[in-house]
């Protein structure tokens, strides 16, 4: 560490140590009755952590009640923000304080002060009361740092290529300054953006860990910038900088070897903004006096991979000593308007690594490393060869029948890595911008040993905490579960893509609508999809149709497919129920009234039944005739989504208080329904297209009256012992299959669909060892073959979309949607498949949930977590005798109260705080 690094960390040492002490003071002096096993935590802000880039009006704070007692809620809350943190602590220099405000509101409470200006920095504590009269200390002390809110902060210019020729899949410009700050620094933060991604460096360190930013948006409107605080990387006197830009989504290859989708140029936006300890500001901003040069990354594409060479490297480039006489002078391009709008989702970082499990030849004679997980990201290897020679690293996600490396089904993506060795030290590598869909590696033109010592993959997504953990006793389902994570894993890269390997990796509208909800429980996606969604309205279509792809990079006819654009109403809704996030409602709702809007326009006597529809994407289509019922008609498919995203457009409004739209589109979806029982439904009720994805849609979405749903759920039944309990459905149909079932009393049929081993079903694939979800149920066909390579990835998540009732179901974590966000709980688990345990956790904004199941010997036990400032409605099923908690037999507890018999379930509700329930279990279906 150098002196100004050090000196910064003790800067932040002595400042903490000021805010606990004066914490500790304060907590003293108020109260001697402060209860200390009640406390708030886990503040954040727009989601985010001491975010350093907010450019909303009104930031969002939240906080988590920490107690171990039982039946807490928030009754009040105070927050108070300040200037300077010390202060804030003594209760002085306020800003603003909310004052004592009567709510059990924990979660997304608006800041109400005055206007925030550019680079403000607010530091905020929140204490909180509960229903025990009791009041928690101040809390810490956590930040936000308004980022830049108008064009006019911005002074840096956008700079390019001077003289170079600078095209797609040509070498990466490396931009650099050198500079002098004159004083003692007290405070510097770098607020950067490019056309392209870019990587940044000071005085030889690469700034921030994130990957691939700026990231990908509907550049044309909006581009985001990121915000560094690097303090603690600038000295005073000689300081340097540098830039490297590559291709990105900017420019790169996308879909149909597309490219120039944005524009031609790379370009860069680069503004320093230092603070001395006096006072002053010094700004270094991207100008006419930057320099260009290529260096050692020749190309760069996400589908290609990166080549790379070595001995063109400019070592120390980024420091003050360089000498950059040969350097290009820029350009700067001041008819660039974008609009740039702070990071606030989650940006793409470095997570997991894996070790080689195994390296071995191929009958074919290739030399291949195994790294045993279909992971996205990229190789960093260490070795040593000579001066010159030249390796090439090459990434597949599965071996063919026979063993050798297979690359078919990346279609024209190369997904390669061409190194060349500067001289015979050992080099380290990993590639820049660029990301790879792969488990197994092939190194060609590298003889050496190659192991665990030198070669390691790391996994690249979009920085989600991983809020959800799922198992049962079931190793199959178990994996089944883990390949879902990695299925977002992979496919979480800024946006949520199909695929992350082939020539597509676009964000398919109809994959993350199928995929949305279960994603909210495996990990926190609020930000990441409010960033999505927001591009999604951008990209939009004046008349309302959503593109098949967001951001858009396909022609303007490509929009407007149903199950598809439906993802418009879908997402929000999802975000909405997981995190209680009002606002994001509020955000898109225009977008969901033009998407309804849309399907109006285009329909007549209320059926909509003309367009361009993918249908019941990739359902299974058999080898012989009779298995073609498992075709659902497209039209049938539209209806029923036209009237899913009328009702969700209806719940929305009566959220927002929308009075007016609720009675408008309350009376549309009735004359929807009724167009879709007149065309599609028999007076007895029989669906035109007999599949399990028509009963499934025209169940789930509520389109049957009344008097004919059972009948119609049975008919499901049938459908599915007619293929022998195996699952026909598609991308529209898989979400809700189960809950269907679920619904109807059939949850032993739902485990059937999901315990069936055989072709087509969820395990056929683990069985044949996935370790991410397959686009198709028979990626690999049971002869061992491949599908069609033409669209064969083994990386697609939307089958994974029954992770949401394995969460909600099996384990019976769910949100009640009167209290959105887990703030009113269910849980109700249903045993069955022969598991003998099921246990889920889902960390909330509130705290984390826990269901956990087991039966032993026909003694059911339920373990329970129900966080602070919520509550929760607990069905136990199957229930034959007394039900003891904790011991005590659950009629003499005051805490748990409304216990009711339900058919043989008994449903009872409980304050926050921890459960343990027994009982001996009726038989539970046929599954046990
Ligand atoms: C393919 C992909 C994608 C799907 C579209 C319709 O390109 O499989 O997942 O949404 O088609």
């Amino acid at each position: 560490m150098n002196y100004i690094a050090k000196k910064g960390v003790l800067k932040r040492v002595c400042l903490s140590i000021l805010i606990l002490f004066s914490l500790h003071h304060a907590g003293f002096s108020q109260a001697q009755n402060i209860p200390v096993n009640f406390r708030v935590d886990n503040l954040i802000c727009e989601y985010k952590v001491n975010p350093i880039a907010v450019d909303v009006a009104n930031p969002r704070l939240s906080w988590k009640l920490i107690t171990p007692d039982r039946n807490i809620q928030q009754t009040a809350y105070e927050i108070r923000v300040g200037s300077n943190a010390v202060s804030l602590t003594k209760g002085k220099d306020i800003l603003w304080t909310s004052g004592k405000v009567l709510s059990d509101q924990s979660v997304l409470v608006y800041y109400g002060g005055t206007m925030l200006q550019s680079r403000q920095k607010c530091y905020w504590q929140v204490r909180v009361w509960n229903n025990k009269n009791q009041v928690t200390p101040w809390s810490m002390v956590n930040f936000w740092k308004m980022g830049l809110l108008k064009p006019e902060d911005w002074t840096a210019k956008w700079i390019q290529n001077n003289y170079q020729s600078d095209t797609t899949g040509g070498p990466s410009p490396m931009f650099r300054k050198t500079f002098k700050l004159d004083h003692k620094i007290r405070a510097a933060h770098l607020y950067i953006t490019a056309h392209g991604v870019f990587e940044a460096q000071i005085n030889g360190k690469r700034v921030g860990n994130d990957y691939f930013t700026p990231g990908w948006t509907s550049y044309n409107k909006r581009i985001q910038y990121q915000v560094y605080d690097v303090t603690s990387m600038l000295q005073k006197g000689d300081n340097a900088t540098g830039v490297t830009i590559g291709d990105g989504w900017y420019r790169g290859y996308t879909y149909n070897r597309k490219k120039n989708v944005y524009g031609k140029k790379l370009a860069l936006l680069y503004q320093l903004e230092v603070v001395y300890t006096n006072g002053k500001r010094q700004l270094i901003t991207s100008d006419k006096s930057w320099k260009v040069a290529y260096g050692p990354i020749r190309s760069s594409s996400f589908f290609d991979g990166e080549v790379y060479d070595s001995r063109k490297e400019k070592p120390g480039w980024t420091t003050p000593a360089f000498r950059d006489l040969t350097w290009d002078t820029v350009k700067t391009d001041e008819t660039i308007k974008d609009n740039l709008i702070a990071t606030a989702g989650p940006t793409v970082k470095k997570h997991e690594k894996f070790l080689p499990l195994k390296v071995f030849t191929t009958p074919e004679g290739d030399r291949v490393v195994d790294f045993g997980q279909n992971l996205v990201g990229w190789v960093q290897f260490k070795l040593k060869a000579n001066a010159g020679d030249t390796m090439k690293l090459f990434h597949a996600e599965v071996l063919d029948q026979k063993g050798n490396f297979y690359t078919k089904n990346l279609r024209t993506a190369k997904q390669e890595i061409t190194y060349v060795f500067k001289d015979d030290s050992v080099e380290t590598f990993e590639p820049h911008f660029t990301f790879q869909g792969f488990r197994f590696l092939k190194v060609v033109g590298y003889k050496g040993p190659l192991d665990s010592t030198n070669l390691a993959a790391y996994a690249v997504y979009s920085d989600m905490a991983q809020t959800g953990h799922f198992s049962t006793s079931n190793p199959l389902i178990n994996q089944l579960q883990h390949n879902i994570q990695w299925g977002q894993k992979g496919n979480f890269i800024d946006i949520p893509t199909d695929c992350p390997q082939r020539d597509e990796r676009m964000g398919w509208t109809g994959d993350a609508q199928a995929f949305c909800r279960t994603a909210t429980f495996n990990m926190d996606v609020a930000g990441f999809f409010t960033k999505w969604l927001k591009d999604l309205s951008a990209d939009q279509h004046k008349d309302g149709a959503v593109p098949y792809v967001v951001p858009n990079v396909l022609d303007s006819v490509s929009a407007a497919a149903s199950g598809w654009s439906d993802v418009a109403t879908i997402a929000p809704w999802n975000i909405y129920l997981a995190y209680g996030d009002r606002q994001v409602l509020q955000q898109q709702y225009e977008s969901m009234k033009a998407w309804v809007g849309y399907i109006q326009q285009h329909s007549r006597n209320y059926l909509w039944d003309t367009g361009n529809h993918f249908g019941d994407w990739l359902f299974y289509a058999g080898t012989n005739y009779e298995d073609g019922a498992a075709l659902t008609d497209k039209n049938l498919i539209a209806q029923a989504f036209y009237a899913h995203s009328t009702q969700l457009l209806i719940n929305a409004a009566k959220i927002l208080g929308k009075n007016e739209d609720v009675q408008k589109y309350t009376q549309l979806l009735v004359n929807v329904k009724q167009a879709f029982q007149s065309e599609y439904v028999t007076p007895n009720g029989r669906m035109i297209s007999g599949t399990q994805t028509s009963y499934v849609l025209a169940l789930n979405f509520d389109l049957l009256p009344v008097n004919l749903r059972l009948s119609a759920a049975k008919r499901l039944v049938h459908n599915i012992e007619d293929y022998d309990e195996h699952i026909t459905t598609g991308f529209l149909g898989t979400p809700y299959i189960c809950h269907v079932l679920s619904r109807f009393g059939y949850t032993d049929i739902a485990y059937d669909l999901l315990m069936k081993e055989s072709y087509p079903s969820w395990l056929y694939p683990v069985k044949n060892g996935a370790t991410t979800i397959w686009e198709r149920w028979d990626g690999i066909k049971p002869d061992k073959s491949f599908e069609d390579p033409e669209m064969n990835s083994f990386n697609h998540y939307a089958y994974g979309a029954i992770g949401d009732w394995m969460y909600r179901v099996i384990a019976g974590i769910n949100t009640d949607e009167s209290g959105p966000g887990f703030h009113k709980i269910i849980i109700a688990p249903h045993p069955g498949g022969k598991l003998t345990s099921a246990q889920a956790e889902l960390e909330t904004m509130y705290g984390k949930v826990k269901s956990a199941w087991s039966i032993d010997n026909g003694i059911f036990t339920l373990d329970v977590i129900v966080p602070p400032n919520t509550s929760a409605q607990i069905v136990l099923p199957a229930v034959t005798d007394q039900i003891t908690e904790s011991g005590l037999d659950i009629n003499t507890e005051k805490e748990i109260t409304g216990i009711q018999k339900v058919g043989d379930n008994e449903q009872l509700y409980v304050g926050s705080g921890t459960y343990h329930f027994v009982y001996t279990l009726k038989t539970y279906g046929k599954a046990n």
